[in-house]
């Protein structure tokens, strides 16, 4: 993409309405702007970004072994009303009446329309253990939406829901997903710590937060030092193993962390020496629930079972806050010049920076660098604006490309070019073919 033809409304100034650094680089950068109050459009950078994530997201809920679906925003109230959270939900549900007259809801969340589609769907024990999820806008009217896309009252959610027969298999599934929590925010380059929730009347100890450690977060976190250390890394994960996944799923949370929902003092200090308590904030970007027959019962959605009893669905749910998550990277990985994309979730994986505009030789090698990189599978931002090199510095950094080709007709003359790192500022004078080569090889392109 040529700069000179995007759709980049960057902005100098900090805009008075945001509260926290996100908010401020999101709307600095031009990737949103506010509809209405915590309604946001997405404009070209910001929802890059959110394909993005997304795409992690959707590749890593299918290798756990989840389908994709799409069920609509809109609902009918009377689902609401089978499970008995119609009237409970309150305030925070928007209604709507359509022009018949009937109670429809902009759906904040699907445990009973999916519970629906999975019980006149799933007949036999033999059809199970199923999960199925979609990625699909969520509306909560909020009482204090702030923060930008952080508390949205829209905002866009992967919620996923296990069925399975008996309590042993809906284990497997919520395990399947916790380990695959994992994955997805280590891919994005986060440090997502799992931690106990209030399980609230359902009860049970599985429920898990997944928050990030940033000192913005909505929730203050205690924990052990240790558990933030941890890693899956380059470990392969059979999701068919349950007891192999359980490892993984003991190995998380064998130690104290939990937020200010759910915290002790006092089994916090009996239980973690003083050196290893790391209080902290946090930012809750998944949560993941088992609830047995808390919607399969009422909404009479059964299977068959091998000794012919018919019986309801034992199942969870598991979210995970997409769009929340544009935001929450952000307050992870930034600094006084703007954002520092980690690679895998990059609105542009490289910006080539012309020094000086308008120069033949320099347009040239641009041009030139330009179109190969994009022969070779890379995204990039071309900044070709009739613009001081200061300013263009500026805003790529604002915008924060991982990586800058810097090409003037200085290094030109002795046949190099600068390739700088956003995050450690590394600067390397390397041939085009070289900086390409090595650009190539940083994202796994031929
Ligand atoms: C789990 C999936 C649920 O709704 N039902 C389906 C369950 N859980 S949750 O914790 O309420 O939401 C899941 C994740 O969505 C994000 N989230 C939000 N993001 C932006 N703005 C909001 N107002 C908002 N509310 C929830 C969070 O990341 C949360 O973990």
């Amino acid at each position: 993409m040529r700069l000179s033809r995007y759709f980049l409304p960057v902005q100098k100034e900090n805009p008075a309405e945001a509260e926290i650094v996100s908010h401020r680089l999101m709307l600095r950068a031009g990737m949103i702007r506010q509809a209405s109050a915590g309604i946001y459009s997405w404009l070209p950078l910001g929802y890059k970004v959110l394909r993005k994530i997304e795409a992690i997201v959707h590749d890593e809920q299918q290798k756990a072994g989840a389908i994709p679906v799409l069920m609509p925003t809109i609902q009918s109230a009377d689902l609401w009303r089978q499970s008995g959270r119609y009237d409970d939900y309150g305030a925070e549900m928007l209604r709507i009446t359509d022009r018949g007259d009937r109670e429809m809801l902009y759906g904040p969340t699907n445990e009973e329309q999916i519970t629906e589609i999975a019980g006149a769907g799933i007949r036999s024990y033999r059809d199970l253990p199923r999960i199925l999820y979609h990625i699909q806008w969520k509306f909560r009217d909020e009482v204090r939406p702030r923060f930008g896309v952080m508390r949205g009252r829209e905002f866009l959610m992967k919620d996923a829901y296990s069925f399975d027969l008996d309590k042993d298999g809906a284990r497997h599934s919520y395990n399947r997903m916790f380990v695959s929590y994992l994955r997805t925010f280590e891919r994005m380059g986060l440090k997502a710590v799992p931690m106990r929730a209030d399980s609230g009347p359902i009860g049970g100890d599985m429920t898990h937060e997944f928050l990030i450690l940033a000192e913005t977060g909505e929730s203050a976190v205690f924990l052990d030092r240790d558990l933030a250390d941890l890693s899956l890394g380059e470990r392969v994960i059979d999701w068919e193993d349950g007891p192999a996944l359980q490892e993984v799923v003991d190995r998380y949370t064998a130690s104290y962390a939990r937020t200010d929902e759910t915290h002790e003092e006092a089994v916090f200090e009996a239980e973690i020496p003083e050196e290893r308590r790391l209080t902290a904030r946090g930012i809750e970007v998944g949560h993941i629930f088992y609830f047995g027959t808390k919607y399969s019962r009422p909404l009479n959605a059964t299977v068959n079972t091998p000794d012919g009893e018919v019986v309801p669905f034992e199942s969870g749910s598991y979210g995970i806050g997409v769009s929340r998550l544009a935001g929450a990277i952000i307050e992870a990985s930034h600094d006084d010049r703007g954002i520092i994309w980690p690679e895998a979730v990059a609105p542009f994986e490289v910006a080539v920076i012309n020094l000086r505009q308008g120069d033949a030789e320099a347009d040239g090698a641009c041009d030139d660098l330009y179109a190969k990189l994009i022969a070779r599978g890379l995204d990039v931002l071309y900044d070709d604006r009739d613009e001081r090199a200061g300013a263009k510095f500026a805003t790529i950094d604002l915008i924060g490309i991982p990586w800058k080709l810097v090409v003037g007709p200085r290094g030109l003359k002795e046949g190099v070019v600068e390739l700088v790192n956003r995050r450690t500022g590394e600067t390397e004078n390397l041939s085009p073919d070289d900086a390409m080569n090595r650009l190539a090889a940083t994202y796994g392109r031929a």
